[in-house]
């Protein structure tokens, strides 16, 4: 086991924000997505405080698998980085998330992709996601909720439209 660095552990006194990504392309993705999107709302110690529309995306990497619903969520929490990746896995366990093939198909993935100013190389938690700056299917709906958004000081709609994965993501208007 890792030690833990310990600014992934410390709780802050005041609510920080934090970006998460959800995605699902195994069962009844949409109803998987509102319950994940329910516990946020939840949560005591996490606030909304915006939600994207959901996108359908082509699936990037891994095996050949299924279109994905992809969603985005703004939250302010005091839970410290690592509580909040842990609150992550328990939701995908909620969603009897199948641990397969790297980068394949599951019922819910729950990925940090910012939080505050944290900066990590840890094993156990890379801040911010160190793929979230190349993957449309993150940085689109993220644009689309929070338009003016920076991810490690660049625009995160000029990142969405350099992303080879940009003309895969598509708006689901309903939903579903
Ligand atoms: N997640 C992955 C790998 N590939 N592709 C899409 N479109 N959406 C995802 O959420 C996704 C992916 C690994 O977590
Ligand atoms: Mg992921
Ligand atoms: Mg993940």
């Amino acid at each position: 086991m890792h030690d833990l660095d310990p600014q992934l552990v410390a709780q802050p006194a005041e609510p920080v924000r934090a970006v998460v990504a959800l995605g699902s392309n195994l069962g009844d993705s949409a109803s998987i997505l509102d319950d994940a999107v329910d516990a946020f709302w939840q949560a005591s110690n996490i606030d909304v405080t915006a939600v994207s529309p959901r996108a359908k995306t082509a699936p990037v990497g891994g095996p050949e698998q299924p279109d994905f619903l992809n969603q985005v969520l703004i939250i302010e929490t005091t839970l410290s980085p690592y509580a909040l990746l842990e609150f992550a896995h328990e939701l995908e366990q909620v969603a009897a998330r199948v641990r397969g093939v790297r980068w394949g198909p599951r019922t819910l993935d729950v990925d940090l992709i910012d939080y505050d100013q944290v900066t990590s190389k840890h094993p156990v938690l890379t801040l911010p996601h160190p793929r979230a700056h190349e993957r449309a299917f993150v940085l689109i709906p993220w644009s689309w909720a929070e338009p003016s958004a920076t991810l490690s000081g660049q625009p995160v709609a000029e990142l969405a439209a350099r992303a080879d994965d940009a003309t895969t993501v598509h708006r689901v208007e309903d939903n579903r």
